[in-house]
């Protein structure tokens, strides 16, 4: 296996992870992606993911020659014994799932499979996808699974911004459509993680426990949110109950906040209602969390309404300045963020709307139909709404409060520091 070539198909929040590390492991590893950007970027040894560590990663195997990218991936699967996809699976406007992007690149794969090839499949999709959708594409050529080739499905578990070092320390669950497949990828995963290497039964199953854990905790995150709301009405702190709730040795209560965004845990729920509803299963529980995540930000409008009119404003021609657009604290991903739905409701109804964010491109900001601002003028609004935990929000202090109204929806700054100054403060679970 040592003298495998593999070729990486998705150079992007995890895939170049994924190849470079295949390659430090000793690899000879393609990268595939069908932006000529990626693929220029990561041969002058850049990594276009901003991912700590990832740029001298790259930048180390690319200089020794065992990573390279190309767009051409008919050619990187010609070349390679192993063909990893590990490509983005949106969901659609009605919430099914978007599986082109994998049946593209299963589709490209199929046109340079050989005998003894191992296919592994990375990307999150519904439970049944790899043996529905992607082995009838790679039999068309006429090649058999179990006797020609293999196919295995590992999902990816890490956590933007400690990726490299999930990856490399994190479990790793294994599902093949054969014993001899599941073994393949077992002996290759083992060579770039130290963590416990669990292959389950099938590969079924282990496209079920990627979505089982991301949605675990989104609906325990809707849990929490409720909780959040329900006690506002009833003049509790719900994120002083919840401290005081987790110290039961089996209670681990969520963190209540503004809405759940991600390219993961706002999607791969509804993966797991799309099969079951199929099979005329309801899945009630599931559906209702997202649900419930995604009618935050709108909870969220109606802080702000209720804080300007105690202080005798309107929403309608107040400015509200609003900090954060990334979905999560110190990244740069705005993909499915809970700011977008609240900007865009503010918008419609007459408030002037500016917006802070020092990770986020400020090009992704003006696409919101708002002006990217910087800090302090932000600060300047009538209502100022942190939305996004940023390690630089932290050192707000109530004297920045100009308008003295500031809605904090994450649990990261002291109520009473604010209060104590007049400031009216509120939060999501903050009376
Ligand atoms: N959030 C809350 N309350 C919480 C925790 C999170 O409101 O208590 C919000 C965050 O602010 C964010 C969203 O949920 O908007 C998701 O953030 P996250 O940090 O929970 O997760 P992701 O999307 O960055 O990464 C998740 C991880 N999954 C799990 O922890 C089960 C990661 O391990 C996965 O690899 C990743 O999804 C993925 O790619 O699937």
């Amino acid at each position: 296996m040592d003298n495998y070539r593999i070729a990486v198909f998705g150079l992007g929040h995890i895939g170049l992870p994924t190849a470079a590390l295949f390659a430090r492991a000793g690899f000879d590893v393609t990268g595939v992606d069908i932006s000529t950007e990626t693929v220029e970027k990561v041969n002058i040894g850049k990594s276009p993911v901003p991912e700590p560590g990832l740029d001298e990663l790259v930048a180390e195997v690319v200089g020794k020659g065992k990573l390279r990218a190309t767009v051409d991936g008919v050619s990187a699967a010609e070349e390679s014994n192993v063909m990893v996809v590990v490509v983005p699976t949106p969901v659609n406007s009605d919430n099914t799932s978007d599986l082109s992007a994998v049946i593209s690149a299963t589709e490209t794969i199929s046109k340079g499979l050989k005998k003894g090839d191992l296919v592994i499949i990375e990307s999150t999709v519904p439970p049944g996808a790899c043996e529905n959708v992607v082995l009838p594409i790679l039999e068309k050529t006429g090649l058999r699974a179990s006797g020609d080739f293999g196919l295995a499905y590992t999902p990816e578990r890490a956590l933007p911004n400690n990726t490299l070092h999930e990856m490399q320390n994190n479990a790793r669950v294994i599902g093949g459509i054969d014993g001899k497949s599941a073994e393949m990828a077992a002996q290759l995963y083992g060579k770039v993680t130290r963590g416990e290497v669990i292959v389950v039964d099938d590969i079924i199953t282990a496209e079920m426990v990627k979505l089982m854990e991301n949605t675990y905790r989104d609906t325990n995150i809707a849990l929490a949110n409720e909780l959040a709301v329900i006690c506002e009405s009833l003049g509790i702190d719900a994120i002083k109950a919840i401290e005081a709730a987790n110290h039961h040795p089996r209670v681990n209560l969520h963190t209540p906040g503004p809405g759940v965004g991600g390219h993961c845990l706002s999607i791969d729920p509804y993966f797991i209602v799309e099969m079951a509803e199929k099979h005329g299963v309801p899945a009630r529980l599931i559906r209702t969390a997202r649900e419930v995540n995604e009618s935050m930000p709108f909870h969220v409008l109606d802080i702000i309404r209720d804080a300007l009119e105690s202080a005798g404003r309107d929403l309608a021609g107040s400015r509200v300045g609003v900090l954060g657009v990334a979905y999560k604290g110190d990244v740069a991903d705005a993909r499915k963020t809970p700011t977008r739905p609240l900007v865009a409701a503010l918008i419609s109804e007459g408030a002037e709307v500016v917006v802070n964010d020092p990770h986020v491109d400020p090009v992704l900001i003006k696409k919101m139909g708002v002006e990217p601002v910087p800090l302090e003028e932000a600060l300047e609004s009538d209502c100022v709404v942190l939305m996004t935990d940023h390690s630089e929000y932290l050192e707000i202090t109530p004297e920045m409060i100009v308008g003295g109204i500031f809605i904090c929806t994450r649990p990261v700054l002291d109520p009473e520091k604010f209060r104590e100054h007049g400031i009216i403060f509120r939060g999501v679970g903050r009376p």
